[in-house]
């Protein structure tokens, strides 16, 4: 696809998401999630022009309800919100509303929601490496100028703490079982949650999870003003959902009220950003370290046989990358 400089006659792609135009929005994301290095300009001026709506992040064990209780988020938003943008990572289980864009994953089950869009992504078609594929999704996201973002990622191995780099509000979904709060203690999750839900409080043992949360939070303790809660939930009935809905409301007041939380969180989050933007350039300016003829292959070799060391090779490759004539930059 081009972009307007090469065909000023055309609409450029970044003008067509403003104007919120779906086969453009869908079109780029699965070029996105390809690698698709000539989608950079349009994400750059997506970039600069961006950060009206702030995202909000579901993750949670598998199983625990996430997809459930996202139906339910998003039902109870789009009484007030005229478009809502939902992006799944890895998704397992179907929502049932809303338009599923790109025809790879369906995940409609039941009716059509023509003010929700739906796309999932999966990690294993992502080539640049997923935290920056979904990064630069919700760019796109944010361009299209949707009401309310959600992001949902499964909590277990890396994107569970991903989440935090790329939402405002992150929600931790804990199922009963006091197992799974040590669990959860261990994969970092109470790190990281604004607000905690314990989902499936219809079954036994939601009390206890909810007291166990609380003493984990209460133990993680925070230099933050903001109270984090514990919800109990019912996501397949929508019970304790209007409260969950006001929770986030009420996180989103706080980040405004305190700009200073905000600040140190969107530099965080862009810190990680731009350390993973690095890591891609470095990636794609150094090739493939399997590829013998590579750079990466010989400095390998010479750090496993001992004729250098890793951080003088870090600073070879630092010095090489400086050395290298500008290229195209890859989508990081
Ligand atoms: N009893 C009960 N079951 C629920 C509740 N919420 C969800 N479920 C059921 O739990 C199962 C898993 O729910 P999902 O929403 O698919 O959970 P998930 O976390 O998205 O699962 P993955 O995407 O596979 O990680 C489904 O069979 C739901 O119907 C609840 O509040 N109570
Ligand atoms: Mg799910």
């Amino acid at each position: 696809m081009r972009t307007s400089s090469n065909s000023p006659n055309t609409e450029s792609a970044g003008a067509a998401i403003e104007r919120g135009d779906l086969r453009t929005f869908a079109r780029l994301i699965t070029r996105i999630e390809s690698g698709d290095e000539s989608v950079l300009p349009t994400l750059q001026e997506l970039y600069r022009r961006g950060g009206k709506t702030p995202v909000v992040g579901v993750t949670g064990p598998p199983g625990s309800g996430k997809s459930t209780l996202t139906d339910q988020i998003v039902r109870k938003w789009r009484i007030a919100a005229n478009r809502v943008g939902v992006l799944a990572i890895d998704p397992s289980s179907p929502f049932s509303g809303g338009a599923i864009l790109g025809d790879r994953i369906r995940m409609s089950r039941h009716y059509s929601d023509p003010g929700v869009f739906i796309r999932s992504m999966s990690s294993r078609g992502s080539l640049g490496g997923l935290a920056s594929a979904a990064s630069d999704t919700l760019t796109v996201f944010d361009a299209m100028g949707f009401d309310q973002i959600l992001i949902e990622t499964v909590g277990i191995g890396q994107s569970e703490t991903d989440i935090m780099n790329f939402a405002q509000t992150v929600i931790v979904i804990q199922p009963p079982g006091a197992g799974d709060v040590v669990q959860s203690i261990k994969a970092g999750l109470i790190e990281i949650g604004d607000i905690f839900v314990v989902n499936k409080s219809d079954m036994p043992g939601a009390e206890k999870t909810a007291a166990a949360l609380q003493e984990a939070i209460a133990f993680r303790g925070s230099s933050s003003p903001w109270q984090i809660p514990v919800v109990k939930t019912q996501a397949s009935t929508g019970e304790g959902v209007d409260e969950l809905i006001q929770q986030i409301g009420k996180h989103h007041a706080h980040m405004t009220l305190h700009p200073e939380h905000r600040i140190q969180k969107q530099r965080r989050q862009a810190l990680a950003r731009l350390l993973d933007c690095i890591n891609e350039l470095m990636r794609t300016r150094l090739g493939n370290p399997d590829d013998p003829n590579g750079p990466f292959h010989s400095l390998i070799d010479a750090i496993v046989e001992r004729r250098t060391d890793p951080h003088q090779s870090a600073l070879t490759i630092l010095e090489q990358i400086a050395e290298l004539a500008p290229v195209s930059p890859g989508v990081c």
